[in-house]
């Protein structure tokens, strides 16, 4: 037999925050093989499982492959020229019968995987004008978000901590060694924390769960979930009563510290021991050591984000990164470059300038937090939300009180997803728009490259053909923008491709046409595994983006949150109460890839973890199945005892529950098990931003009767 002639290709891994390098191999138009690309100078071969399974995405029975419209609960294939008329005509109509908020959105999380979604969906959303704008932000990094805009001046100007030159990391909430970093782009994080720990550098990680990540830190300790703001107020409060303070170069432009002082009192490490279950002689020392070390960097991730003080966390760490002397500094937390700096064309933020419906819950940003996008559709009344629209999103799984929210999308007059599953969400689209697959398209990383831990620029061109009749997400996005602007009577923008806005960008940016290096696009497509354009560098204040290059360190709102939330975060742990906490796995992601069978073996991951001291004092016997309880609903799940969960915590990974009916996903069907989500509470938000509180949800488990 004559094997058809094989040929490699080299692009960035589009599925997780770490950006690998991949070398592909494709035989008779067919992926057959996916390894690290050894020669890409930021992955240096790293790649996980999940790459493979690029190939089972491509290759997924499942996947639909032109768009299709709902009647009843069969799905019809309809043309493109159809489906986007369709689409079109029922959006005008309801805007024009409802109003421009009776039409809500939600992006997801590929959305900022995803350069076409990136450039193309903004101009179509924003032909709608309405204010039910959301997306997974409001249940992730919304928090990471807004403290930088009040902070240093723009939502995105995110300080990341710089793990090469580090020789302290205090890691809060965070699980790299399964996540592989977040709101941190840093592709092979285990071998760069090997790095850490061979120059003798340290690692603490504070999570109520003994994680991968964990088990390979120099300390680890337990924290009752929520209550992280209390404890990273008392390291601060320490190191101000203990004079450990000294923010350096940065400190003529530190702005309001004096307040930050005098807000951080009563934080005394003795008084949060009990709250938080850290003894207080070990927050004084962690908060000694932290201020000690020559070069040191604060990192807080989901698990302090996404929980009731998420906001008062994130600006601890900031804060606690700035009076020692590490914000902006090598070894500790700095801003990128960015070939293509998406900071420089794009709004510094918003906060506050309407507000939801029904709850009152403050828009960030131009969106909602997405933990009242049920309720808007629910509740009767002048702004009702009447149709939705989500671009690669499964909110049903994703976002708290997902029954209410299925309850919600059934009420619908109208709704279209772009997406390539019938999954729990788009199930109740009326059409659905597929697009190509990341494999059938150009890619580059508009928003991880603002994160990452070194500045570098990728381009990367599709690995395969695009298929016949196939579109683009952007094309899709951009025939919906010229139908809709013309029943809308609006006039579209016109709009250079996704590539030809890389282009420009390259050249706009600080390695572009006014700098040595005079970066394009055609440079980049020169270098296949990708450009380094060098070490994260200290840029404050010149890059502080704040009207007068001032750092606010105390921005009112934040003051104020910290007094409100006081007497509750000093308050000790209720008896006998159990926190539900969130976890991922290497092998999974999000609520999306749970189709494939690569992934999916070895043992069972969806049950819910709780302690074994916990389970004997409920009389629930490991390995059985137990009823889980909270005030929004009730699961039935398999329950697994483990000490590497803190007491009075279980967890259960978020993304499953893919027994639904109406699915169309054969193998994640038969894996199904039960959603986090279920458990979750629509109404527990941080209260500063919105954010979800999806970590620390109280639950009650008993017998399955
Ligand atoms: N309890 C709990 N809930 C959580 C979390 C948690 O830790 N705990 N984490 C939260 C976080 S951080 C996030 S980011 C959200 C994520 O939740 P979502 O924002 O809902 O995103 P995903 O679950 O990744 O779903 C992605 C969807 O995009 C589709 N898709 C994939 N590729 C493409 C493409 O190329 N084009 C199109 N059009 N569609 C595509 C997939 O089929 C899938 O339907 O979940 C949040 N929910
Ligand atoms: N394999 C895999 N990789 C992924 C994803 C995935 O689903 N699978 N999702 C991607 C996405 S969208 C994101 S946003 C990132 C998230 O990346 P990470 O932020 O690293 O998220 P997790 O791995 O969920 O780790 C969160 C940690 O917070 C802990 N935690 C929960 N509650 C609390 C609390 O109150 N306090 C403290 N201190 N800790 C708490 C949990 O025990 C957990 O260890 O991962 C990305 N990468
Ligand atoms: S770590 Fe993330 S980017 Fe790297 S191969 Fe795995 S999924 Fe892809
Ligand atoms: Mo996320």
């Amino acid at each position: 037999m004559i094997r058809p002639a094989a040929s490699v290709h080299h692009r960035a891994c589009n599925l997780c925050e770490a950006i690998c390098g991949l070398e592909i191999t494709v035989e008779d138009g067919r992926v057959t093989g996916i390894k690290g690309d050894p020669a890409d100078p930021f992955s240096r071969g790293h790649v996980c499982p999940k790459a493979v399974a690029l190939m089972d995405i491509q290759d997924d029975p499942d996947r639909l492959r032109g768009p299709v419209r709902r009647e009843g609960s069969a799905w019809i294939p309809i043309g493109w020229d159809e489906a986007i008329e369709l689409v079109a005509t029922r959006l005008a109509e309801i805007h024009t019968r409802h109003g421009a908020d009776a039409i809500a959105s939600y992006q997801g999380n590929p959305n900022v995987h995803h350069l076409g979604l990136m450039t193309h969906s903004g101009p179509f959303l924003g032909l709608l004008k309405t204010r039910n704008r959301f997306s997974a932000t409001s249940v992730d990094q919304l928090p990471h978000q807004l403290v930088c805009f009040w902070m240093y001046g723009h939502q995105l100007l995110v300080p990341v901590p710089d793990i090469d030159n580090t020789a302290h990391m205090l890691m809060l909430g965070a699980n790299p060694m399964a996540s592989n970093g977040s709101m941190w782009t840093v592709p092979g994080v285990g071998k760069r924390l090997e790095d850490l720990n061979g120059r003798g550098g340290r690692l603490v990680v504070v999570d109520p769960c003994r994680t991968e990540t964990a088990r390979i830190a120099d300390e680890h300790h337990f924290i009752r979930p929520g209550s992280d703001a209390a404890f990273l107020c008392a390291l601060l409060h320490t190191i101000f009563e203990e004079g450990l303070e000294k923010p350096g170069r940065l400190a003529p432009v530190l702005e309001g510290l004096d307040a930050v002082r005098e807000a951080m009192r009563p934080f005394a490490p003795e008084a949060v021991a009990r709250a938080t279950g850290i003894e207080a002689t070990t927050i004084r020392r962690l908060a000694r050591d932290f201020a000690a070390a020559p070069q040191a960097t604060c990192y807080g991730r989901l698990g302090v984000s996404v929980q009731r003080h998420g906001t008062l966390c994130q600006w601890a760490i900031q804060l606690l990164n700035l009076v020692t002397g590490n914000l902006d500094q090598v070894g500790g937390s700095l801003v990128t470059r960015p070939a293509v700096d998406i900071l420089a064309g794009s709004k510094p933020g918003s906060h506050g300038r309407w507000t939801s419906r029904v709850r009152g819950l403050p828009e960030t940003h131009g969106e909602l937090p997405v933990a009242v996008l049920a309720e808007e559709m629910l509740t009767p009344g002048s702004g009702q939300v009447k149709a939705f629209i989500v671009l690669a999103g499964n909110p049903v799984l994703s976002t708290p009180n997902g029954t209410q929210l299925e309850q919600a999308l059934g009420s619908l007059e109208f709704m279209v997803a772009l997406d390539l599953a019938i999954n729990e969400t788009t199930r109740f689209a009326d059409v659905i728009l597929p697009s190509t697959t990341a494999l059938e398209r150009d890619h580059y990383d508009l928003i991880f490259n603002v994160l990452a831990v070194r500045n570098v620029a990728r381009y990367s061109p599709a690995t395969l053909p695009k298929p016949e009749g196939a579109l683009h997400d952007w094309e899709i996005l951009a025939r919906l923008t010229k139908a809709l602007a013309e029943k809308l009577g609006q006039e579209p923008k016109p709009m250079l491709t996704p590539r030809a806005m890389i282009d420009a960008g390259l050249q706009r940016g600080p390695h572009g046409s006014t700098s040595p290096r005079k970066l394009t696009l055609k440079q980049l497509e020169d270098h296949p595994h990708g450009l380094d354009l060098g070490p994260l560098e200290p840029s404050f204040p010149e890059r502080l983006m704040t009207e007068d290059r001032r750092i606010r360190c105390a921005p009112p709102q934040l003051l104020e949150a910290l007094a409100e939330a006081q007497v509750e975060l000093l308050a000790e742990a209720p008896a006998d109460q159990l926190l539900l906490i969130g976890r991922r796995h290497l092998r999974s992601n999000n609520s999306w890839m749970h189709n494939f069978d690569r992934l999916l073996r070895g043992r069972d991951r969806s049950a819910l973890l709780a302690h074994p001291d916990d389970l004997a004092r409920l009389g629930i016997t490991p390995g059985e199945k137990a009823k889980v309880t909270s005030r929004s609903g009730e699961v039935f799940i398999n329950v697994e005892a483990t000490e590497d969960l803190m007491p009075g915590v279980v967890s259960l990974p978020h993304g499953w529950g893919h027994h639904r009916p109406g699915t169309r996903m054969e193998v994640a069907s038969q894996h199904a098990g039960v959603s986090a989500n279920d458990l979750t509470d629509d109404r527990a938000v941080d209260p500063v931003s919105g954010n979800a509180a999806l970590n620390g949800v109280v639950v009650n488990i008993g017998k399955p009767t």
